[in-house]
């Protein structure tokens, strides 16, 4: 999409990558809410959660290893850490490309907000 935001990020067009393979690519968020607080997105360009088709299951099962493996990199692993995706405006989301927030590095609190 020639528009998103986080297509131009994921084709390196602005910002920078903290990951990258073939279908995925992450990045540091702009606002972080915690030490750790890291975007893992699809390349493809998917709105949100709820347009994902069963042909993407294996994409969203990567993106969970990516960000299990972006949690080690971080030294986050043993403490814990949190992979958050806000579906809708209601629930917070506010950038239409979906995104999974890795956060991490202190102490989180339940429920969240
Ligand atoms: P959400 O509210 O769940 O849609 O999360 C969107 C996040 O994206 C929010 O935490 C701020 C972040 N964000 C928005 N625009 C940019 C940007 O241009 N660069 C980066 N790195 N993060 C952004």
């Amino acid at each position: 999409m020639d528009d998103c935001i986080f297509c131009k990020i994921a084709r390196k067009e602005i910002g920078k990558l903290v990951y990258e393979d073939d279908t995925a690519a992450a990045f540091d968020d702009l606002n972080p809410r915690a030490p750790t607080h890291v975007l893992i997105i699809p390349k493809k360009h998917i709105e949100q959660l709820a347009a994902l088709l069963p042909e993407d299951a294996a994409l969203i099962g990567h993106i969970m290893e990516v960000a299990n493996a972006i949690a080690a990199q971080k030294s986050i692993a043993s403490s814990g850490y949190r992979v958050v995706v806000n579906n809708g405006r209601a629930a917070g989301q506010s950038v239409d490309h979906l995104h999974f927030h890795l956060i991490g590095g202190r102490a989180l609190g339940w429920p969240p907000g």
